[in-house]
Protein backbone atom coordinates (compact mmCIF):
# COMPACT_ATOMS: atom_id res chain seq x y z
CA UNK A 1 0.00 0.00 0.00
CA UNK A 2 1.63 3.17 -0.61
CA UNK A 3 2.19 5.48 1.36
CA UNK A 4 -0.33 8.59 0.28
CA UNK A 5 -2.90 6.56 -1.21
CA UNK A 6 -5.12 8.74 -3.86
CA UNK A 7 -7.93 10.29 -2.68
CA UNK A 8 -11.32 9.76 -4.20
CA UNK A 9 -10.93 13.27 -6.24
CA UNK A 10 -7.62 12.41 -7.62
CA UNK A 11 -9.08 8.94 -8.50
CA UNK A 12 -11.47 10.19 -10.64
CA UNK A 13 -9.40 12.58 -12.06
CA UNK A 14 -7.40 9.82 -13.10
CA UNK A 15 -10.33 7.96 -13.97
CA UNK A 16 -12.95 10.48 -15.23
CA UNK A 17 -16.38 9.02 -14.95
CA UNK A 18 -18.53 9.12 -18.33
CA UNK A 19 -20.19 12.63 -17.81
CA UNK A 20 -23.28 13.61 -19.68
CA UNK A 21 -22.26 16.78 -22.39
CA UNK A 22 -22.24 20.25 -20.78
CA UNK A 23 -23.65 19.06 -17.16
CA UNK A 24 -21.29 19.37 -14.87
CA UNK A 25 -19.03 16.71 -14.10
CA UNK A 26 -20.18 13.27 -12.39
CA UNK A 27 -16.99 14.04 -10.48
CA UNK A 28 -18.30 16.91 -8.54
CA UNK A 29 -21.22 14.75 -7.42
CA UNK A 30 -19.49 12.03 -6.40
CA UNK A 31 -17.63 14.55 -4.31
CA UNK A 32 -20.51 15.99 -2.46
CA UNK A 33 -21.89 13.17 -1.88
CA UNK A 34 -18.36 11.81 -0.44
CA UNK A 35 -18.71 15.33 1.75
CA UNK A 36 -22.20 13.41 3.27
CA UNK A 37 -20.25 10.56 4.33
CA UNK A 38 -17.73 12.37 6.61
CA UNK A 39 -20.34 14.29 8.04
CA UNK A 40 -22.42 11.28 8.85
CA UNK A 41 -19.33 9.37 10.08
CA UNK A 42 -18.53 12.44 12.66
CA UNK A 43 -22.33 12.54 13.65
CA UNK A 44 -22.16 8.70 14.23
CA UNK A 45 -18.69 8.43 15.78
CA UNK A 46 -20.54 10.51 18.61
CA UNK A 47 -24.28 10.20 18.31
CA UNK A 48 -24.65 8.92 22.14
CA UNK A 49 -23.33 12.01 22.95
CA UNK A 50 -25.20 14.36 21.05
CA UNK A 51 -28.94 13.01 22.15
CA UNK A 52 -28.69 11.48 18.51
CA UNK A 53 -30.18 7.90 19.70
CA UNK A 54 -33.50 7.21 19.60
CA UNK A 55 -36.76 7.52 17.53
CA UNK A 56 -38.52 10.79 16.01
CA UNK A 57 -41.80 10.02 16.91
CA UNK A 58 -42.57 10.32 13.19
CA UNK A 59 -43.46 6.90 11.10
CA UNK A 60 -41.95 7.23 7.37
CA UNK A 61 -43.39 6.06 4.11
CA UNK A 62 -42.10 2.63 4.74
CA UNK A 63 -44.15 2.28 7.79
CA UNK A 64 -41.04 2.59 9.95
CA UNK A 65 -40.72 4.33 12.88
CA UNK A 66 -37.70 7.04 12.16
CA UNK A 67 -34.64 7.02 14.31
CA UNK A 68 -33.45 10.53 14.79
CA UNK A 69 -30.16 9.44 13.00
CA UNK A 70 -32.31 8.60 9.66
CA UNK A 71 -33.68 12.14 9.90
CA UNK A 72 -30.52 13.26 10.17
CA UNK A 73 -29.02 11.13 7.78
CA UNK A 74 -31.51 12.08 5.02
CA UNK A 75 -31.63 15.94 5.66
CA UNK A 76 -27.58 15.98 5.75
CA UNK A 77 -27.86 14.30 1.98
CA UNK A 78 -30.60 16.85 1.24
CA UNK A 79 -28.68 19.92 2.10
CA UNK A 80 -25.52 18.80 0.78
CA UNK A 81 -26.74 17.32 -2.76
CA UNK A 82 -29.05 20.34 -3.48
CA UNK A 83 -26.97 22.96 -3.05
CA UNK A 84 -24.44 22.17 -5.43
CA UNK A 85 -26.74 22.35 -8.42
CA UNK A 86 -24.68 19.09 -9.65
CA UNK A 87 -28.38 17.28 -8.59
CA UNK A 88 -31.80 18.13 -10.01
CA UNK A 89 -33.88 15.66 -8.32
CA UNK A 90 -33.55 13.78 -5.20
CA UNK A 91 -35.21 10.66 -4.20
CA UNK A 92 -35.11 8.93 -0.66
CA UNK A 93 -35.99 6.12 1.23
CA UNK A 94 -37.43 8.16 3.94
CA UNK A 95 -39.21 10.68 1.74
CA UNK A 96 -42.65 9.82 -0.04
CA UNK A 97 -42.18 12.61 -2.70
CA UNK A 98 -38.46 13.21 -4.39
CA UNK A 99 -37.17 16.76 -4.35
CA UNK A 100 -36.82 18.66 -7.10
CA UNK A 101 -34.01 21.03 -7.37
CA UNK A 102 -33.87 24.36 -9.63
CA UNK A 103 -30.85 25.91 -9.88
CA UNK A 104 -29.81 28.78 -12.46
CA UNK A 105 -30.23 27.87 -16.34
CA UNK A 106 -31.12 24.41 -17.36
CA UNK A 107 -31.94 21.93 -14.76
CA UNK A 108 -28.53 19.41 -13.46
CA UNK A 109 -29.56 16.27 -15.18
CA UNK A 110 -28.38 13.98 -12.59
CA UNK A 111 -30.68 12.80 -9.96
CA UNK A 112 -29.55 10.62 -6.96
CA UNK A 113 -31.88 7.76 -5.23
CA UNK A 114 -30.32 6.97 -2.09
CA UNK A 115 -31.23 5.01 1.27
CA UNK A 116 -29.95 7.71 4.16
CA UNK A 117 -29.27 4.90 6.80
CA UNK A 118 -29.16 1.89 6.68
CA UNK A 119 -29.32 -0.56 9.02
CA UNK A 120 -31.88 1.69 11.07
CA UNK A 121 -32.40 -1.43 13.64
CA UNK A 122 -28.74 -1.09 14.04
CA UNK A 123 -28.59 2.96 15.29
CA UNK A 124 -28.97 2.60 19.09
CA UNK A 125 -26.78 -0.64 19.65
CA UNK A 126 -23.90 0.97 18.07
CA UNK A 127 -23.66 -1.81 15.30
CA UNK A 128 -22.69 -1.11 11.65
CA UNK A 129 -24.54 1.12 9.77
CA UNK A 130 -24.47 2.02 5.94
CA UNK A 131 -25.51 4.60 3.30
CA UNK A 132 -26.36 3.29 -0.05
CA UNK A 133 -26.59 5.95 -3.49
CA UNK A 134 -27.44 4.84 -6.96
CA UNK A 135 -27.09 7.85 -9.59
CA UNK A 136 -29.29 8.61 -13.26
CA UNK A 137 -29.62 10.75 -15.88
CA UNK A 138 -32.29 12.09 -17.11
CA UNK A 139 -32.15 11.70 -20.95
CA UNK A 140 -33.84 14.84 -22.39
CA UNK A 141 -32.27 17.93 -19.42
CA UNK A 142 -34.32 20.56 -21.29
CA UNK A 143 -37.80 18.88 -20.12
CA UNK A 144 -38.65 19.74 -16.36
CA UNK A 145 -38.10 16.61 -14.07
CA UNK A 146 -41.10 14.82 -12.81
CA UNK A 147 -41.68 11.72 -10.21
CA UNK A 148 -41.51 9.20 -13.43
CA UNK A 149 -37.88 10.14 -14.62
CA UNK A 150 -36.59 8.53 -11.71
CA UNK A 151 -38.22 5.06 -12.29
CA UNK A 152 -35.54 3.55 -14.62
CA UNK A 153 -34.05 0.30 -14.87
CA UNK A 154 -30.67 -0.37 -13.12
CA UNK A 155 -28.88 -0.95 -15.96
CA UNK A 156 -29.35 2.57 -16.78
CA UNK A 157 -27.63 4.21 -13.30
CA UNK A 158 -24.29 5.93 -14.21
CA UNK A 159 -22.79 5.55 -10.91
CA UNK A 160 -23.74 3.62 -7.63
CA UNK A 161 -21.99 2.52 -4.01
CA UNK A 162 -22.36 3.01 -0.39
CA UNK A 163 -20.54 4.31 2.84
CA UNK A 164 -20.37 1.68 5.26
CA UNK A 165 -19.99 2.54 8.80
CA UNK A 166 -17.75 0.29 10.70
CA UNK A 167 -14.62 -0.01 12.69
CA UNK A 168 -13.62 2.54 10.16
CA UNK A 169 -15.68 4.81 7.64
CA UNK A 170 -15.28 3.26 3.84
CA UNK A 171 -16.88 4.53 0.38
CA UNK A 172 -17.11 1.78 -2.16
CA UNK A 173 -18.13 2.55 -5.51
CA UNK A 174 -18.50 1.94 -9.52
CA UNK A 175 -18.58 4.27 -12.13
CA UNK A 176 -19.23 1.22 -14.68
CA UNK A 177 -15.29 0.19 -14.88
CA UNK A 178 -15.26 -1.61 -11.70
CA UNK A 179 -15.64 -1.25 -7.76
CA UNK A 180 -13.13 0.38 -5.87
CA UNK A 181 -13.40 0.83 -2.04
CA UNK A 182 -11.43 3.95 -0.38
CA UNK A 183 -10.59 4.31 3.26
CA UNK A 184 -11.84 7.33 5.32
CA UNK A 185 -8.59 8.79 7.55
CA UNK A 186 -10.15 10.88 9.91
CA UNK A 187 -6.99 12.85 10.81
CA UNK A 188 -6.44 13.81 6.73
CA UNK A 189 -10.16 14.15 6.25
CA UNK A 190 -9.78 12.51 3.21
CA UNK A 191 -11.19 8.95 1.56
CA UNK A 192 -8.33 7.45 0.20
CA UNK A 193 -8.12 4.22 -2.21
CA UNK A 194 -7.39 0.76 -0.18
CA UNK A 195 -9.63 -1.59 -2.10
CA UNK A 196 -8.24 -1.27 -5.65
CA UNK A 197 -10.57 -3.31 -8.32
CA UNK A 198 -12.74 -5.25 -5.99
CA UNK A 199 -13.70 -8.66 -7.52
CA UNK A 200 -16.39 -11.30 -5.24
CA UNK A 201 -14.78 -14.99 -5.24
CA UNK A 202 -17.41 -16.88 -7.51
CA UNK A 203 -18.15 -18.97 -4.03
CA UNK A 204 -17.94 -18.40 -0.50
CA UNK A 205 -18.58 -20.20 2.76
CA UNK A 206 -20.99 -17.11 4.56
CA UNK A 207 -24.32 -17.03 4.12
CA UNK A 208 -26.40 -14.05 5.38
CA UNK A 209 -30.37 -14.15 5.97
CA UNK A 210 -32.81 -13.66 8.77
CA UNK A 211 -33.71 -17.09 9.63
CA UNK A 212 -36.48 -15.81 11.78
CA UNK A 213 -38.48 -15.63 8.57
CA UNK A 214 -38.03 -19.04 7.38
CA UNK A 215 -41.39 -20.31 7.97
CA UNK A 216 -42.68 -17.47 5.57
CA UNK A 217 -40.79 -18.76 3.14
CA UNK A 218 -41.80 -20.71 -0.48
CA UNK A 219 -40.34 -24.06 -0.16
CA UNK A 220 -37.40 -23.79 -2.73
CA UNK A 221 -35.95 -20.34 -0.51
CA UNK A 222 -36.47 -22.87 2.68
CA UNK A 223 -34.78 -25.75 1.07
CA UNK A 224 -31.77 -23.91 -0.15
CA UNK A 225 -31.22 -22.45 2.94
CA UNK A 226 -31.54 -25.50 4.50
CA UNK A 227 -28.81 -27.05 1.84
CA UNK A 228 -26.63 -24.45 3.43
CA UNK A 229 -26.59 -26.16 7.00
CA UNK A 230 -25.83 -29.72 5.66
CA UNK A 231 -22.25 -31.47 6.13
CA UNK A 232 -20.77 -31.67 3.00
CA UNK A 233 -17.09 -31.25 3.32
CA UNK A 234 -16.67 -32.08 -0.43
CA UNK A 235 -18.83 -29.00 -1.27
CA UNK A 236 -17.47 -26.61 1.45
CA UNK A 237 -20.45 -26.94 3.34
CA UNK A 238 -21.70 -26.02 5.83
CA UNK A 239 -21.84 -22.34 5.31
CA UNK A 240 -21.39 -20.06 8.29
CA UNK A 241 -24.41 -17.80 9.05
CA UNK A 242 -23.43 -13.96 9.63
CA UNK A 243 -26.48 -11.43 9.45
CA UNK A 244 -25.69 -8.03 11.06
CA UNK A 245 -29.07 -6.13 10.17
CA UNK A 246 -27.49 -3.95 7.63
CA UNK A 247 -27.21 -4.95 4.08
CA UNK A 248 -24.33 -2.62 3.27
CA UNK A 249 -21.92 -4.49 5.84
CA UNK A 250 -23.36 -7.82 4.75
CA UNK A 251 -22.68 -7.14 1.28
CA UNK A 252 -19.76 -5.81 1.59
CA UNK A 253 -18.27 -9.05 3.85
CA UNK A 254 -19.24 -10.87 0.31
CA UNK A 255 -17.70 -8.57 -1.63
CA UNK A 256 -14.45 -9.32 0.36
CA UNK A 257 -14.96 -12.95 1.24
CA UNK A 258 -17.23 -14.43 -1.16
CA UNK A 259 -20.93 -15.85 -0.05
CA UNK A 260 -24.48 -14.81 -0.07
CA UNK A 261 -27.18 -12.67 1.07
CA UNK A 262 -30.97 -13.00 0.74
CA UNK A 263 -33.69 -10.94 1.77
CA UNK A 264 -36.54 -13.22 -0.34
CA UNK A 265 -39.79 -13.20 -1.04
CA UNK A 266 -42.48 -14.41 1.17
CA UNK A 267 -45.54 -17.02 0.41
CA UNK A 268 -47.75 -13.66 1.99
CA UNK A 269 -45.15 -10.93 0.31
CA UNK A 270 -43.72 -12.72 -2.65
CA UNK A 271 -41.97 -8.95 -3.00
CA UNK A 272 -40.23 -8.73 0.27
CA UNK A 273 -39.01 -6.02 2.40
CA UNK A 274 -35.99 -4.30 -0.07
CA UNK A 275 -36.53 -1.35 -1.82
CA UNK A 276 -35.65 -1.80 -5.82
CA UNK A 277 -34.38 1.47 -7.06
CA UNK A 278 -32.18 2.87 -3.40
CA UNK A 279 -31.39 -0.33 -2.21
CA UNK A 280 -31.49 -3.85 -4.92
CA UNK A 281 -30.26 -1.54 -7.99
CA UNK A 282 -26.84 0.18 -6.36
CA UNK A 283 -25.86 -2.96 -4.38
CA UNK A 284 -26.56 -5.38 -7.84
CA UNK A 285 -24.56 -2.74 -10.11
CA UNK A 286 -21.86 -3.00 -7.24
CA UNK A 287 -21.87 -6.64 -7.21
CA UNK A 288 -22.02 -7.47 -10.64
CA UNK A 289 -19.60 -4.98 -11.57
CA UNK A 290 -17.33 -7.11 -8.96
CA UNK A 291 -17.71 -9.97 -10.90
CA UNK A 292 -21.00 -11.48 -8.83
CA UNK A 293 -24.87 -11.83 -9.43
CA UNK A 294 -27.84 -10.14 -8.32
CA UNK A 295 -31.51 -11.60 -8.76
CA UNK A 296 -34.70 -11.96 -7.34
CA UNK A 297 -34.28 -15.63 -7.67
CA UNK A 298 -36.29 -15.38 -10.90
CA UNK A 299 -35.25 -12.23 -12.47
CA UNK A 300 -32.06 -10.19 -12.68
CA UNK A 301 -32.44 -7.38 -10.30
CA UNK A 302 -30.81 -4.53 -13.06
CA UNK A 303 -33.21 -6.26 -15.66
CA UNK A 304 -36.62 -5.11 -13.77
CA UNK A 305 -38.49 -2.56 -15.06
CA UNK A 306 -39.63 -0.12 -11.83
CA UNK A 307 -43.30 1.10 -11.77
CA UNK A 308 -43.29 3.05 -8.54
CA UNK A 309 -40.62 5.14 -6.31
CA UNK A 310 -40.57 2.95 -3.34
CA UNK A 311 -41.34 -0.83 -5.06
CA UNK A 312 -40.14 -3.75 -3.05
CA UNK A 313 -38.41 -6.69 -4.72
CA UNK A 314 -36.45 -10.07 -3.23
CA UNK A 315 -33.19 -9.49 -3.21
CA UNK A 316 -30.76 -12.27 -4.02
CA UNK A 317 -27.03 -11.15 -4.02
CA UNK A 318 -23.41 -12.54 -3.58
CA UNK A 319 -21.06 -14.85 -5.54
CA UNK A 320 -22.41 -15.68 -8.54
CA UNK A 321 -22.29 -19.31 -7.97
CA UNK A 322 -24.19 -19.30 -5.06
CA UNK A 323 -26.75 -16.93 -6.32
CA UNK A 324 -27.17 -19.14 -9.68
CA UNK A 325 -27.44 -22.07 -6.83
CA UNK A 326 -30.41 -20.44 -4.85
CA UNK A 327 -31.81 -19.09 -8.16
CA UNK A 328 -32.37 -23.16 -9.24
CA UNK A 329 -34.02 -23.94 -5.79
CA UNK A 330 -35.95 -21.04 -6.31
CA UNK A 331 -37.44 -21.79 -9.45
CA UNK A 332 -37.57 -25.84 -8.06
CA UNK A 333 -35.00 -26.52 -10.70
CA UNK A 334 -32.74 -27.74 -8.32
CA UNK A 335 -32.52 -31.50 -6.80
CA UNK A 336 -33.76 -30.77 -2.73
CA UNK A 337 -30.78 -32.05 -0.98
P1 LIG B 1 -33.66 -0.56 7.89
O1 LIG B 1 -32.65 0.34 7.34
O2 LIG B 1 -35.06 -0.10 7.74
O3 LIG B 1 -33.28 -1.03 9.30
O4 LIG B 1 -33.62 -1.92 7.08
C1 LIG B 1 -32.42 -2.52 6.94
C2 LIG B 1 -32.58 -3.48 5.75
O5 LIG B 1 -33.11 -2.82 4.69
C3 LIG B 1 -31.26 -4.14 5.39
O6 LIG B 1 -30.18 -3.32 5.60
C4 LIG B 1 -31.22 -5.34 6.30
O7 LIG B 1 -30.45 -6.38 5.77
C5 LIG B 1 -32.67 -5.71 6.44
O8 LIG B 1 -33.44 -4.55 6.11
C6 LIG B 1 -33.01 -6.09 7.86
O9 LIG B 1 -34.35 -6.48 7.89
P2 LIG B 1 -34.89 -7.45 9.05
O10 LIG B 1 -34.76 -6.65 10.31
O11 LIG B 1 -36.30 -7.74 8.63
O12 LIG B 1 -34.03 -8.66 9.03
Amino acid sequence: MSQHPLTVEQFLMAHPPASLAGAGSLTALLSAIGLVGKTLARDLRIAGLLNMLGTTGDTNVQGESVKKLDQIANETFIEVLQRDGVAGALASEEMEKPVFVTSPGRPAPYMVLFDPLDGSSNTDVNMPLGSIFSIIAHQNPDEPLGDDDLLKKGTHQLAAGYFLFGPSTMLVFTTGKGVYGFTLDPNVGEYQLSHSGMKIPSRGKVYAVNEGNYQKWPEGTKRYVDSLKTVDKAAGRPYSSRYSGCLVADVHRLLLGGGIYLYPGEVSKPEGKLRLLYEANPMAMVVEQAGGRASTGMTRILDIEPKKLHQRVPLIIGSANDVQDAESYIQGKAVFA
